[in-house]
């Protein structure tokens, strides 16, 4: 039986909103546990990981926060490593979306030595691929992927034992909409494979999700990062950076349904709620049901 493992990482340490780092306990209120024991997975919920409180200084040399970035990351980073390396499935509840560089790298890490080919998915409103010389805030959460890619504050880069985690073409974005100038120009120039919600709209979310996941095969790792704000504020008001014109409840879980489908989902992060912001923990509910799709919860057996 596949045995999930939920790491909590109550941080905010990358944003400039804060609140995100209620969103494990958020998470587990909403029944994430129960939900996910429900569907007949061993689970273990590991608690929450410890790091530094959130300083809240302006951006130094065009980051935020680094040194307590490095100390989150590095802890998600061992404990999604442990967590893979004892067989099981990390499911990191975050936090802000910085997180995703400690958890992409352990899993990247672990794909190079099990000899899997590492596909991430990552659902976002956001781009996520600003660096130093280019963020308009400073804060690490929209700067993950370049990281991912190598291209980041040093201290944040070379994690998963080569001088990148992914290459530009392991990572498809779901469901973007909001992208700063300078992130546009390196999309282009990278050849990043990004359905924004304009491709969503003309080709529909079928389409986009076979495009997405044509090259998953058997011997491959699926990495889902998903951030709350890659849904539509309306109904997911429990995020700090929303921004309206996300995808549909019914496209977002048929997005969920297809990647379960491929049956390759080896690791998720769960990232960005902001209960502060939230009502009555909607968002955190949310979440929680799109997660049993992505564990294959569809409505008739298949
Ligand atoms: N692109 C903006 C920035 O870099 O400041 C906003 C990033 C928000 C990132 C959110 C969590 O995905
Ligand atoms: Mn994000
Ligand atoms: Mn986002
Ligand atoms: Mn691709």
């Amino acid at each position: 039986m596949k045995t999930v493992s939920l790491i909590g990482a109550p941080t905010d340490v990358g944003a400039s909103v804060r609140g995100a780092g209620m969103g494990p306990d958020a998470l587990r209120v909403a029944g994430l546990y129960e939900m996910l024991r429900g569907h007949g997975l061993n689970v273990i919920d590991h608690g929450n990981l410890a790091g530094p409180p959130t300083p809240w200084t302006p951006p130094t040399a065009g980051v935020r926060h680094l040194e307590e970035v490095v100390a989150w990351n590095r802890a998600v980073f061992d404990r999604v490593a442990a967590v893979l390396a004892a067989g099981q499935v990390p499911l990191l509840m975050g936090g802000d979306h910085c997180l995703a560089i400690g958890s992409v790298s352990a899993v990247a890490r672990h794909c190079r030595y099990a000899k899997k080919k590492l596909r991430v998915i990552w659902l976002d409103a956001h781009s996520d691929v600003n660096n130093p010389h280019i963020s308009p805030s400073g804060n690490v959460h929209g700067m993950p992927v370049s990281c991912l890619l190598g291209d980041g504050p040093k201290p944040l880069v070379g994690w998963s034992g080569e001088p990148a985690a992914i290459t530009p073409a392991d990572i498809d974005f779901i469901g973007i909409r909001s992208v700063d100038a300078h992130e546009k120009q390196a999309i282009a120039q990278l050849g990043l494979q990004v359905f924004d919600m304009r491709h969503i709209d003309e080709h529909g979310m079928r389409n986009t999700m076979l495009e997405a996941l044509h090259d998953v095969d058997e011997d491959t790792h699926l990495h889902v990062s998903f951030d709350l704000d890659c849904l539509d504020p309306t109904d997911a008001p429990g995020v700090g950076t929303g921004v309206r014109g996300g995808p549909t409840y019914r496209e977002m879980q048929l997005c969920m349904e297809m990647i379960a489908d491929t049956g390759r989902m080896g690791s998720l992060d769960v990232v960005e709620i902001n209960p502060a912001l939230d009502v009555r923990n909607r968002t955190a509910e949310l979440a929680v049901e799109f997660v049993a799709s992505l564990f294959g919860a569809s409505t008739l057996a298949r």
